[in-house]
């Protein structure tokens, strides 16, 4: 197969012509050229076979263990001006970048096959859908993108029509972490990414086009793309409500897309429309919709058990690849948290030994398709998306956040999603625990200057007078002894009740500096072990840590000078004395 398309036909000549691949293979995204890859590779050992008796088609990758996470400091984005990348981002110039990529592709294929991967995020038929094509020497990633993405023929179709798409070069290289670089170019529309076979550095359709290229584009389009899971609550009466997350990586955005209810919930169910990232735009009248631009998920492993996550537990029993877990004695995958079984080989390959670390690697990921998850929404390919009723922004915070919080308006919502701070986790590269400023979980995905990012939040407000309600989370505040103080999981749908309690105006909320709080016993705890002192530290203002939090927040809009918008300076500044006064 080629393509109608000269533009792409021209770019994968070119591409071939410098990277010297063996074979061109066109893919056409069906189920037998999956099969075919997952054979090819269980016989190279890429993959192995998993025991198929509890895990049908279910296959174990182990990586080069020093390719196992995102690598923020490997990571570019390439616009002509610095001050475009803002401060949050690494910059290379496009010059520079090309010239250093250029020289590692050079050859970087011989002996390999270069595959073509058109895609779509988002349904096929869908306006607020975007293509793009990755070249790829990788059959993992092949493998991937089509548990992920719309790949394949009717992509292709829709990529010839259009005649635009995001183009997307990886190459595993050597793996060399001294030549591992993804470089993005947001005026070009364009990816390069070499070195790495992991997830995100690899994927290209994800975090590379869904967040930091399409984000770019969203900017000049008027829409939004975020690092948000979609999620559907449906209670008794049958009405849905459509609520929209976003946490940084590894805080439970997978768990919470696909909760589970509470038994003293009865009647209430949850339909998973995304758990990584949501397009959002405005629709004729003014309603915000999401679309999740992916088709698979992309999982944190460890941790996963019927009581965290049955869902996902469940999806990941069949139809699914590993990567970098643990193994039984009897072929079964294993990780830390999944309650049954022992680890007898470790995510290296070797026999386990507790003194090497944990079995599994705390960044192991599982891919399923989206279609694998029980409570999966059939809205998923609804080319309108679905509507957004509540707008939430969350991070890893041991103190001074509370459970639950309402923001006053759109412009104290903005400046809530802005100050997010959160513990580093394994998903990347870098020093696990420490707190760090995530201004709505996209530190590692904005394509441009956070400030000018805000900013374009902002303007919503004069486009619509329908937006939905801003609303903050931490499920992960803890006592001294470092006990967790909410149980966190399942239970957080009694929050997400609040939350829709106040989308619909049924409850009060007690009124305060950072946002609207939820009144004494306002969130149900029954059948929880939960003491009121317990509930009353979770729901109330911790005033001088807040000021203080406040007050580095200041500061750390200052590293944004001049594209910093007013409205956020304001906000804080009304934080602040408002915090005074109760002193
Ligand atoms: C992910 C991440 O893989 O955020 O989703 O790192
Ligand atoms: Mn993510």
């Amino acid at each position: 197969m080629t393509t109608k398309l000269p533009a792409l036909q021209e770019w994968v000549n070119s591409v071939a012509r410098l990277t010297q691949p063996d074979d061109i293979y066109w893919c056409t995204g069906t189920d037998t050229e999956y099969a075919q890859l997952i054979e090819q590779m269980t016989a190279d050992g890429t993959l192995r076979p998993l025991n198929q008796d509890g895990y049908p088609n279910c296959h174990l990758h182990l990586s080069n263990p020093t390719d196992v996470a995102r690598v923020e400091h490997l990571t570019f984005i390439c616009t002509k001006s610095e001050e475009e990348a803002g401060p949050n981002n690494n910059w290379m110039s496009p010059e520079a970048a090309h010239a250093k990529m250029d020289t590692l592709f050079e050859g970087a294929m011989r002996g390999r096959t270069l595959y073509v991967i058109p895609y779509c995020m988002g349904p096929i038929d869908s306006p607020y859908s975007r293509c793009g094509v990755e070249i790829t020497d990788s059959a993992y990633v092949v493998a991937n993108m089509k548990l992920m993405t719309r790949m394949g023929s009717a992509a292709l179709l829709r990529i010839e029509k259009e005649g635009k798409f995001v183009k997307g070069l990886h190459s595993t290289g050597d793996l060399d972490p001294e030549r591992r670089f993804i470089m993005h170019f947001p005026e070009e529309l364009s990816i390069q990414s070499i070195g790495s076979g992991y997830g995100g550095n690899a994927l290209l359709g994800k975090k590379c086009h869904a967040l930091r290229i399409a984000s770019y584009q969203a900017r000049t389009e008027g829409w939004l793309a975020e690092h948000m899971l979609i999620v559907g609550v449906e209670s008794p009466d049958g009405q849905t409500h459509y609520i929209a997350c976003a946490l940084p990586s590894a805080c439970g955005k997978t768990n919470l897309a696909m909760l589970i209810p509470p038994e003293s919930m009865p009647g209430w169910k949850i339909w998973t429309l995304g758990d990584d990232i949501a397009w959002l735009h405005l629709d004729d009248e003014g309603q915000l919709r999401a679309i999740n631009p992916e088709s698979g998920y992309f999982g944190v492993v460890p941790g996963t058990n019927e009581k965290t996550n049955k869902n996902a537990f469940d999806m990941i029993h069949h139809d699914t690849i590993f990567t970098n877990v643990a193994r039984t004695a009897d072929n079964k995958p294993w990780w830390e948290g999944k309650n049954i079984g022992e680890p007898a080989y470790d995510w290296q390959g070797k026999e386990y030994d507790s003194a090497n670390g944990p079995a599994a690697h705390p960044n192991s990921r599982f891919t399923v398709a989206a279609t694998n998850n029980p409570s999966y929404s059939e809205l998923c390919e609804a080319p309108e998306g679905v509507p957004i009723s509540a707008l939430v922004f969350g991070g890893r915070r041991a103190t001074v956040t509370p459970l639950v919080y309402e923001a006053k308006d759109w412009q104290h919502g903005v400046f809530i999603g802005a100050s997010v701070g959160s513990k580093l986790t394994a998903a990347a590269v870098g020093e696990v625990g420490k707190i760090r400023r995530d201004p709505m979980a996209m530190l590692p995905f904005c394509g441009y200057n956070f400030g000018d990012y805000w900013e374009h939040w902002l303007s919503f407000e004069q486009r619509t007078n329908t937006l939905p309600k801003i609303f903050g989370v931490n499920w992960f505040r803890q006592d001294e002894d470092g006990n967790f103080l909410w149980p966190g999981f399942g239970e957080n749908l009694r929050v997400l009740r609040w939350i829709i309690d106040r989308c619909e105006n049924r409850v009060g909320a007690t009124a305060t500096p950072i946002g609207y709080l939820p009144e004494e016993d306002a969130i149900d705890t029954r059948d929880l072990d939960i003491s009121a002192e317990t509930m009353r530290v979770l729901t109330s203002v911790d005033v001088e840590h807040w000021t203080t939090e406040n007050a580095h927040f200041a500061e750390y809009l200052d590293g944004y000078g001049k594209h910093v918008p007013q409205a956020l300076r304001e906000q804080q500044q009304r934080v602040a004395r408002e915090l005074e006064e109760l002193q």
